[in-house]
């Protein structure tokens, strides 16, 4: 009988022993979440586990336990290999001398007798380091950001489990575990460590806390379409495996910084409603970030906590600038409205209830009316 995406995965991880779990740029609370989850899970199964994100954590995920697990660069994905023959003579003595002002090492080898020349050595890339690569929360190899950029031929060599929910997802995996009626992977990692754990749970406090904010991010605090009666289940067992739930909303959902609010003040005064379409759609200018002093992903939660609270609405879409391009956001209202059909329309990507999408080196005057009017299109179609 053939095994299931989530059992490949599963016997995948079992058999390595070497481990890298990635995850997307711009990483979010169901990256971080479940990154960081995934990595104490695989430590206390003794894997020597490397864990890193393009970029780091956002101020708002900054709560998170273990956060310095993750890392931001991949240091020596593969060893490089000196050879020395030992037909001649074998080797004494080995040591090296770091010539820190020319910013050259000597290899020094000493011989038992006679001596070594050119030809005696010869070098070699040594194996990659990983014997599996995770990619979580993923929908393209190319959204890992530099990680992927830096050492394509590494997601070459090493299989890869792709665990993801998006729609969006291209199957780059050598197993693809994609599940699209869960509402976060961290839904998904429940699943995985339940199976992994097999006769002692490897949920504890900590894991269990970056599961839930991953759930909690991803659903909006549980008020997204997407929210399933399996995913109250799955955050009812996290609190009960002690995940500090009033940690997580008071972190996210009750600590804003003031740049925050002004920029939330200046995104809802220029609030437009299309009735005939229902949708509402706002804009933030990157003089506007600027000028109330705000970060680009503070930019995320006007969407979830302002705009998705009109009534009447299918969707919302917050067009931002952000470097240097124009990056548009896009959260359903009503279920069965997919937007990630609409983020397509731009080269863009997520799932059913929310989805984004980039338009490099361009402005939000350049391109607003535009965007709209491809929108109200497909609205119609
Ligand atoms: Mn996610």
């Amino acid at each position: 009988m053939e095994l299931t995406p989530k059992q490949q995965a599963i016997e995948l991880i079992r058999n390595s022993k070497r481990i890298l779990i990635t995850s997307h740029v711009n990483p979010d609370g169901d990256s971080f979440g479940s990154l960081i989850a995934l990595t104490l899970a695989l430590k206390k199964l003794d894997k020597d586990v490397v864990t890193v994100c393009s970029d780091p954590a956002p101020e708002f995920l900054r709560f998170l336990p273990s956060l310095d697990v993750v890392g931001h660069e991949l240091a020596g994905a593969k060893d490089f290999i000196i050879t020395v023959d030992l037909s001649k003579t074998d080797v004494d003595k080995l040591g090296y001398k770091r010539l820190a002002d020319q910013k050259k090492l000597h290899i020094v080898i000493t011989p038992t007798q006679g001596f070594f020349e050119p030809q005696d050595v010869t070098f070699e890339q040594g194996m990659p380091r990983f014997d599996l690569i995770v990619v979580l929360d993923c929908s393209d190899l190319e959204r890992i950001g530099q990680i992927y950029d830096n050492n394509t031929a590494l997601f070459y060599e090493t299989p890869i489990v792709n665990i993801d929910h998006h729609i969006s997802n291209d199957h780059y995996g050598k197993v693809n575990w994609i599940d699209l009626t869960a509402t976060s992977t961290s839904e998904i990692l429940v699943a995985l460590l339940e199976s992994l754990g097999r006769e002692k749970t490897l949920l504890d406090q900590d894991i269990a806390t970056a599961l839930l904010t991953g759930i909690t991010t991803d659903t909006a605090s549980f008020q997204n379409a997407s929210t399933t009666p399996k995913s109250f289940t799955v955050a009812a067992q996290l609190v009960a495996a002690g995940a500090r739930q009033q940690e997580i909303v008071r972190k996210i959902y009750k600590t804003k910084p003031l740049s925050t609010l002004k920029l939330w003040g200046k995104a809802l005064a220029k609030v437009q409603e299309d009735n005939e379409n229902r949708f509402i759609w706002s804009t933030i200018s990157q003089a506007e970030l600027d000028e109330v002093g705000a970060q680009d992903s503070e930019t995320g939660g006007v969407i979830d906590d302002l705009l998705k609270t009109a009534p009447d609405i299918d969707f919302a879409l917050l067009l931002s600038e952000r470097k240097g391009g124009v990056h548009g956001n896009l959260r359903a209202v009503e279920k069965g409205i997919d937007v990630a059909r609409l983020a397509a329309l731009f080269g863009g990507g997520g799932h059913e209830a929310a989805a984004g999408f980039d338009i490099p080196n361009t402005t939000l005057e350049a391109e607003e009316a535009s965007i709209l009017e491809r929108i109200r299109e497909a609205c119609k179609a």
